[in-house]
């Protein structure tokens, strides 16, 4: 590619209602390969159990949280823990694409196609009105699907390896999004969602 492309920025995918940019090649072949087998070996993995209608359901991916607040969804709770070393150089990438600074990070790892995200948006009070979310992909490439809330439109988009999908303005609000499980071969695949989150106030 040539120089002159490789300067240009992506374009939203969205056609309204929200901005989603998905950057490619964002570190060097070499580096975005460590990453993923490093991420694999020394981050410590959870598999969490989620309360949904009174059942408690094995979530569909290991997990893991860092960051200076708590995270709670579902009855799924991740205590604050700090940045481990192998995050840091992630999250100033990520925060010199997204032009924000990030103080939370939700990891994702799909053991193969039966893993997956079922529909949600990024849209908890604790990420405030707008939510900034830098989201970044190493392993096997997965679909990803965004729906329109009020009209059901579907935009769908490939995540490669070593790419970063930034969500901002109304793109919470108004779309929803998964990776739908596959019944295809696929490999790992690690995602890393940076987040602006504010403590949760005391109930
Ligand atoms: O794995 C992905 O690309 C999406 C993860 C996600 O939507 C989330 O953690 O909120
Ligand atoms: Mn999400």
């Amino acid at each position: 590619m040539s120089d002159l492309f490789a300067s240009l920025p992506p374009q939203n995918i969205l056609p309204r209602d929200g901005t989603a940019f998905l950057y490619c090649d964002v570190l060097p072949d070499d580096e975005a390969d460590r990453v993923f087998e490093r991420l694999q070996s020394r981050i410590i993995w959870q598999q969490e159990t989620a309360r949904m209608m009174g059942r408690d359901i094995a979530v569909p991916r290991l997990t893991a949280w860092f960051g200076d607040v708590a995270y709670r969804y579902s009855g799924v709770y991740h205590p604050a823990a700090p940045f481990p070393e192998i995050l840091l150089p992630l999250k100033s990438r990520a925060e010199e694409k997204a032009g924000v600074a990030f103080n939370t990070v939700l990891l994702n790892r799909y053991r193969d196609g039966r893993d997956s995200v079922s529909w949600h948006a990024d849209d908890e009070a604790v990420l405030g009105i707008n939510p900034v979310i830098a989201s970044l992909s190493f392993g096997a490439p997965r679909r990803f699907h965004f729906k329109h809330r009020a009209s059901g439109e579907r935009i769908d988009v490939d995540l490669p390896h070593n790419s970063m999908l930034v969500m901002a303005g109304e793109t919470q609000h108004c779309w929803i999004h998964q990776i739908p499980k596959t019944a295809r071969p696929v490999g790992q695949r690690i995602n890393l969602t940076f987040r602006q989150t504010r403590a949760e106030r005391p109930e």
